[in-house]
């Protein structure tokens, strides 16, 4: 059965204009300070862009809306930067604190219909959502309705349903904590666990991986920790784009002598050499080199790869006795090491052989590399997360962690390096469709309530439900969750055959124009923006990627006087949805964050005395038992364990490519800043495809072809249509596009064990010479 897809090529983005350059080997430096400057000045003009600039990530300003990296923190003895921001932090904020407006009129003006032939990139460079608008089934138009009428509208809606299991509650990781906190608080008031997030596609897989094997599902390590590791290996993570302020942090360790190890199919620019913004010999200089190895590994073929590592070490510690596995922590601490040394020192090397691409020597050199450290961190992101393999191989991670005792000891750790900034945070706050028992029962104990426990739907889930009839409200607390989900034209029917959609949105995207028989857009103020309530001015807290939890306060004037908070409108509609008399005081929560502070020390374990503490200067570090005491009480058997994995990775078949989907340098996500991937030397355009210049010869293809991009999952093919073929030196075999872009791609169905995370890293496909 063949699907053509709805990602059909968009009007405003022409392929053949696409400029392709050299690839860059290095990042940062002089281009990133005046991109970021550029940006602000389009979007801000230039006093604005100073003054919002000068707060990004300073203890009196606001947490950067882009990554969760961490900021330096005074109790670990380590400042802050005047500009403690990169490139593209910068144009995150640039996009939010925009002067440009989405109004009624702009509504007015425009059909759904037409809007919905726009590209991401035309959609979110109108400008900021300035009033409440719905979209009354049958029509062509929004139109704007007031705050009282929306939240009626929907509390009759979810009202209306047979069971509230048939109402689904988005979240994406800008959530604050507190708004966070009510939402879920709302939705299990309500009557469901139906809590879908953005982690269901990014990090999952890591917090199903550590919790099975630390017990915690979240990162050991501190900033301080990576400025004192010996050993750092970057796994599956591009941070020169995605993470840029990590750059600072790995040329600081590499300063004090540590390693580095680069593991990626794409020699990625900001692995290589890093020319630091903020120092003078940074910008002028020639930089520093980061990666010492570089591994050009084939998509999927990490598991291999540690595993291999794993059998070299014990060989190792074969022939020389005590001199690599740390004995005392493996058998006070942990447990299961014995099926694990039997399973990797049976490593069938030609397995490794195929599934990494790897010379022999390099593995050999990096295990000899990790046996000498004295202090290793393994860092890690969407590269090992959205595989079939996922779950598993990051336990093998754990096990190289745990063999040498790499946990819970200052300079060392693991380190899956969050993506949305406060991703973190919404799971704490019990963003999650299947929180534990704990959680729950300190839910009904603070507020008098019945929650459920049955579990709830994740994202592919969700998907499922509302494409079978059984979701039938689906709402967003930010997100785009029409472009970034997988399967795309199965998503948008599934979207659209719902009752109702609902988006609370700061800009406008791709999920108010793939909308439900009736849909809402509800504004909302962003990180940037002053909060002011009934008691006062307000500020938020968040989480970073290593567990530290501080305020971040806006301090521009809202993009509209009818923007609500996202903490206004959970309010906003519990009290429209369960009552004035509901046991929640929704009224009193929504008029002084403090109080809803306190309730989050009364529910959330590790955030007593919350309103205290967040007020520390930056905050306070949430409690992590293996890191903190090398105690593994989260587990079952209360230690921490090795794993056993059967060794897997994607095989390619003859004549066909492995596609992963990533990122470009100038998009956060679904929100395309700019058509330019300066890195990787891609101007003007995204539609393109990276492959390797053997593959396309011996598939028969040529550098600037245009092309159609086929699918192959099971017995079914979906297409994405007209991408530039551009040679590049990515490992052979794997390909690579653009996420959202190819997501139309990724089959529904095909999805990471256990985490079910779609597969965005390991898409089989063939080119298609287009007719
Ligand atoms: N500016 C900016 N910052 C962002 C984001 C953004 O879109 N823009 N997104 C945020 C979010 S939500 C997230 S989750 C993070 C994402 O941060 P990343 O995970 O860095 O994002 P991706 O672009 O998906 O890059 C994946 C990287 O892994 C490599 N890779 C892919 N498959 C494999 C594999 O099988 N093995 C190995 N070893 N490597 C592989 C790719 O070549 C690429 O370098 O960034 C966050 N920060
Ligand atoms: N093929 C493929 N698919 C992927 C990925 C991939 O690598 N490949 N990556 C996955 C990953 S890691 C993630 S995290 C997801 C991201 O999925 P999402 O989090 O759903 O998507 P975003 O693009 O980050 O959401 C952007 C929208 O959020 C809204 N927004 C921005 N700031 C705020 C705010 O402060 N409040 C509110 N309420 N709204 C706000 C804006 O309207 C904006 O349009 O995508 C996943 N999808
Ligand atoms: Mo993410």
């Amino acid at each position: 059965m063949g699907i053509v897809s709805s990602n059909a090529p968009e009007n405003d983005v022409d392929e053949s204009r696409i400029k392709v350059g050299k690839p860059k080997k290095w990042a940062a430096g002089i281009p990133g300070v005046a991109v970021s400057l550029t940006r602000g000045m389009e979007q801000m003009g230039a006093a604005r862009t100073v003054r919002t600039l000068r707060l990004l990530n300073q203890r009196e300003g606001f947490d950067c809306p882009g990554c969760a990296w961490p900021e330096p923190r005074q109790a670990d003895g380590e400042h802050r930067h005047i500009a403690e921001f990169c490139e593209n932090g910068a144009k995150a904020v640039a996009e939010e604190a925009t002067k440009r407006r989405v109004g009624p009129s702009f509504f007015a003006e425009h059909s759904v219909e037409e809007l919905a032939g726009k590209t991401d990139y035309w959609l979110g460079q109108q400008g900021r959502l300035t009033e409440p608008m719905v979209l009354r089934e049958g029509a062509s138009h929004y139109t704007p309705i007031s705050w009282d009428d929306a939240f009626a509208l929907v509390a009759g809606k979810l009202r209306e349903l047979a069971d509230p299991n048939e109402a689904i509650f988005y979240t994406s990781g800008r959530t604050s904590n507190e708004a966070a906190f009510l939402y879920q608080l709302l939705v299990r008031s309500f009557g469901t666990n139906n809590l879908p997030d953005c982690s269901n596609m990014c990090h999952e897989s890591s917090g199903a991986a550590l919790s099975a094997t630390t017990g915690i599902g979240k990162g050991s390590v501190s900033l301080a920790d990576i400025h004192r590791a010996d050993l750092i290996l970057v796994v599956g993570q591009n941070p020169g784009t995605n993470h840029p302020r990590m750059l600072s942090a790995l040329e600081r360790a590499k300063a004090a002598g540590a390693k580095i190890i680069a593991v990626n199919p794409l020699p990625e620019a900001g692995l290589m050499r890093f020319k630091n913004p903020q120092k003078a010999k940074g910008v002028v200089g020639k930089g520093t080199p980061l990666a010492d190895e570089f591994a050009q590994i084939r998509l999927g073929g990490d598991l291999a790869f540690f595993q291999a590592i794993g059998h070299l070490l014990l060989a190792q510690e074969e022939a020389a006795p005590g001199t690599v596995v740390d004995r005392a922590f493996v058998d006070g601490s942990t447990e299961g090491f014995d099926d694990y040394a039997k399973q990797v020192r049976d490593l069938d090397w030609a397995a490794v052989d195929a599934a990494t691409g790897l010379p022999r020597e390099q593995i050999v050199r990096i295990a000899r590399m990790i046996a000498e450290s004295e202090r290793t961190i393994y860092c890690w992101a969407m590269g090992l997360t959205q595989h079939k393999h996922a779950v598993p191989t990051i336990k093998e991670i754990a096990n190289l962690a745990l063999l040498r005792g790499m946990i819970g000891k200052p300079g060392a750790g693991l380190c899956p390096v969050r993506g949305h900034s406060n991703v973190q945070g919404d799971r704490t706050m019990g963003i999650w469709e299947k929180m534990p028992e704990k959680f729950m029962a300190g839910l009904e104990r603070e507020f008098g309530i019945k929650v459920p426990r049955d579990h709830g739907l994740d994202t592919v889930d969700s998907i499922r439900a509302m494409r079978d009839g059984r979701g039938k409200v689906f709402f967003a607390l930010g997100g785009n969750f029409a472009s970034a989900t997988p399967d795309s034209s199965l998503t948008e029917t599934a979207l659209r055959s719902c009752e109702l959609t609902v988006q609370v949105s700061t800009k406008l995207n791709r999920s108010h124009v793939v909308h439900g028989k009736t849909a809402l857009i509800l504004p909302t103020l962003g990180r940037t923006e002053r909060d002011v309530q009934a008691s006062g001015e307000q500020f938020v807290t968040v989480e970073d990627s290593m567990s530290a939890v501080h305020p971040s306060r806006g301090r521009l004037a809202p993009a509209s006087a009818s923007l609500r908070s996202e903490v206004a409108i959970v309010c906003g509609l519990a009290s429209a949805l369960l009552g004035a008399d509901h046991a929640v005081p929704w009224a009193s929560l929504a008029d002084d964050y403090d109080l809803i502070r306190d309730r989050i020390a009364g529910v959330v374990p590790g955030c007593d005395d919350y309103n205290r503490r967040v007020r520390e200067p930056d905050g306070f570090v949430l409690p992590h038992a293996p890191r903190d005491a090398r105690e593994f009480n989260g587990t079952a058997n209360g230690k921490a364990n090795f794993t056993a994995s059967p060794l897997e990775f994607p095989a390619i078949p003859e004549g066909r490519l492995l596609l992963q989907t990533l990122r470009s340098h100038d998009q956060y996500n679904t929100t395309i800043y700019g058509l330019s991937d300066r890195y990787r030397g891609i101007e003007d355009g995204r539609r393109v495809v990276f492959v390797n210049p053997g593959d396309l010869t011996a598939l028969g293809f040529a550098d600037g072809e245009i092309v159609d991009l086929v699918s192959e999952w099971r017995d079914s093919e979906r297409r994405a249509e007209a991408f530039r073929i551009v040679s590049y030196p990515t490992a052979p075999g794997c390909a690579a596009a653009y996420f959202p872009e190819a997501n139309a791609l990724v089959a529904l169905d095909s999805v990471a064990d256990t985490s079910n995370t779609p597969v965005s890293k390991a898409i089989v496909i063939r080119l298609a010479h287009r007719s």
